[in-house]
C-alpha cells in the first residue's frame, strides 16, 4: 500500500472486540450456538417473548460492564488513527461499527456510527427517546418519558429494523479511497454489501480477519485484528506522512 488515502471508511464486526472476550456470533461457541435468531433478534421474538429478550440483553450488559472486559489494540489504533488525521485537514475519516459494546469509544474514537445500536442504551417503543442504561432492563421498568412499564426495549437493531446512520454511511462509502472491513463474518446486510458499493465508486477494499470470509475485497489480510489492524494504521500513517514531508520540501 503506497498510496496516501484521503477519505477512509472502517467497517467493524464482533470479530474485532473477540480478543477483548467478548463473544462473536457465528462462532462454533458464537452467541446464535445458544440461541435463536428469530426468538432473540427481531421485533416478533421481542413481541413473543420480551422476557426471554431482556435477559439475552441483561447477560451481554453485565459482562460488557465487568472491570475485565476492555479495548484491545486494535480499539486503540483505530482511535489513533482518528487522532492522527486531525493533522490532516483535507483527509476524510468515519468509523462504523455493528458492535454495541462501547469498546471504540472507551479506546477514544469519537467519530463513531453504532449501526446497530448500542447495549448501554435502551429506548421508549412509544416516544422513541433513547436513554442511557447500565442496570437490567425488565417489563416492569417505566420510562421517563410515557411513564408506562413495558415500552423500553434495548436500543439495537434486529432482523428486519433500518439499521442506524445509513444516510452518513452510503454517502461516505460513495466517496472514500480506502474500505476496510475489521472482524465481519459478511453475513448480514446492509453492512455485508459496503465493501460492493465502495468498490463500485472507486475504493480500494481491505478485508481484516482470521479467515477468508468468501466475501469480495481487493486485497485480504488474515490474522488477528489486534495485530493487522495496528500494523495497517501504521502504514496509512507512514503512507501520509511520507506526503506530507515530501509536498513541504517541494512547496
Ligand atoms: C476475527 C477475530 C479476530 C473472530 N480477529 N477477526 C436476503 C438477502 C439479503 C438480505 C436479507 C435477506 N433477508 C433478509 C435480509 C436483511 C437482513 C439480513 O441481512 N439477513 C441475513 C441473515 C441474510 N438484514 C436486516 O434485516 C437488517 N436491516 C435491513 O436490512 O433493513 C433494510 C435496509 C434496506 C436497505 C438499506 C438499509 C436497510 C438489520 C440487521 C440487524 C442485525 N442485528 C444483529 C443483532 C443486533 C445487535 C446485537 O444483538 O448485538 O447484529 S445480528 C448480528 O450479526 C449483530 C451483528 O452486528 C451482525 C453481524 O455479525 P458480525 O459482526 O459479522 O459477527 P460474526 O460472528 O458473524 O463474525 C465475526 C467475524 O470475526 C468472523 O468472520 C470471524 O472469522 C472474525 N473473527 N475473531 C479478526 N480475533
Amino acid at each position: 500500500m503506497n498510496t496516501p488515502y484521503k477519505s477512509i471508511v472502517v467497517l467493524t464486526g464482533a470479530g474485532i472486540s473477540a480478543e477483548s472476550g467478548i463473544q462473536t456470533f457465528r462462532a462454533a461457541d458464537g452467541l446464535w450456538e445458544n440461541h435463536r435468531i428469530e426468538d432473540i433478534a427481531t421485533p416478533e421474538g421481542f413481541q413473543k417473548n420480551p422476557v426471554a429478550v431482556h435477559d439475552f440483553y441483561n447477560q451481554r450488559r453485565r459482562h460488557l460492564l465487568q472491570t475485565e472486559i476492555k479495548p484491545n489494540s486494535a480499539h486503540s489504533a483505530l482511535a489513533k488513527l482518528e487522532h492522527e488525521l486531525e493533522s490532516y485537514p483535507d483527509t476524510r475519516y468515519l468509523l462504523v461499527t455493528q458492535n454495541i459494546d462501547n469498546l471504540h469509544e472507551r479506546a477514544g474514537s469519537k467519530k463513531l456510527i453504532h449501526m446497530h445500536g448500542e447495549l448501554l442504551k435502551m429506548r421508549c417503543c412509544v416516544t422513541g427517546l433513547i436513554f442511557e442504561i447500565q442496570q437490567d432492563l425488565t417489563l416492569e421498568q417505566c420510562c421517563r418519558c410515557c411513564r408506562q412499564p413495558g415500552n423500553l426495549r434495548p436500543h439495537v437493531v434486529w432482523f428486519g429494523e433500518m439499521p442506524l446512520g445509513m444516510h452518513e454511511i452510503e454517502q461516505s462509502l460513495m466517496s472514500c479511497d480506502l474500505f476496510v472491513a475489521i472482524g465481519t463474518s459478511g453475513n448480514v446486510y446492509p453492512a455485508a454489501g459496503f465493501n460492493q458499493t465502495a468498490r463500485h465508486y472507486g475504493a480500494h477494499t481491505l478485508e481484516l480477519n482470521l479467515e477468508s470470509t468468501g466475501s469480495t475485497f481487493d486485497e485480504h489480510r488474515y490474522g488477528r485484528a489486534s495485530e493487522t489492524t495496528p500494523s495497517l494504521i501504521t502504514e496509512i500513517l507512514r503512507n501520509l506522512s511520507q506526503i506530507q514531508a515530501f509536498n513541504d520540501n517541494y512547496r
